[in-house]
């Protein structure tokens, strides 16, 4: 099983160390082909790593490959977004969702009935909601 974990990288870092525990979490499902996500080392402003056109070619890529899409949507992300929009209707979606400071989700994510949306609030809540969901794919 080949995992494509989206999280936010220029829409900010804040979420770094959780998407670190996913990645961790999702290797006992397959293989994750974006552990990169939860670098320490990424920052927002994205010019420490490869060109433009080298990541959206070598992510698209990435795309085309995986099995499936986790996509971490607490951070609003552009690039997590468009990549939700690019896997829908082709293979399964995840998008987990942590309410925080009062912030409110895209309605571009939770109005989508194509989309399976699942809240929690710890890394603990995560652990039965992945199990669940490559149970079932
Ligand atoms: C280096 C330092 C900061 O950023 C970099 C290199 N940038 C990226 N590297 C890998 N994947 C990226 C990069 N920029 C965007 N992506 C893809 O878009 C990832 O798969 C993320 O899921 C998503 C993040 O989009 P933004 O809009 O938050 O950057």
């Amino acid at each position: 099983m080949k995992i494509y974990f989206a999280g936010s990288i220029r829409g900010g870092r804040d979420d770094e160390e959780l998407y670190l525990e996913i990645i961790n979490l999702l290797g006992k499902y397959g293989k994750v082909l974006t552990e990169h996500i939860g670098d320490k080392t990424l920052s927002a402003l994205g010019e420490d790593g490869p060109n433009d056109e080298y990541i959206y070619d070598r992510d698209m890529a990435w795309l085309n490959e995986a099995d499936v899409l986790v996509a971490e949507v607490s951070t609003p992300s552009l690039g997590v977004g468009y990549e939700v929009g690019k896997m829908e209707g082709k293979k399964p979606i995840i998008c987990i969702y942590r309410e925080h400071d009062g912030k409110r989700l895209s309605g571009m994510i939770g109005g989508n009935k194509n989309i399976k949306l699942l809240k929690y609030q710890t890394i603990e809540d995560l652990e039965p909601i992945l199990r669940s969901f490559f149970e079932k794919i």
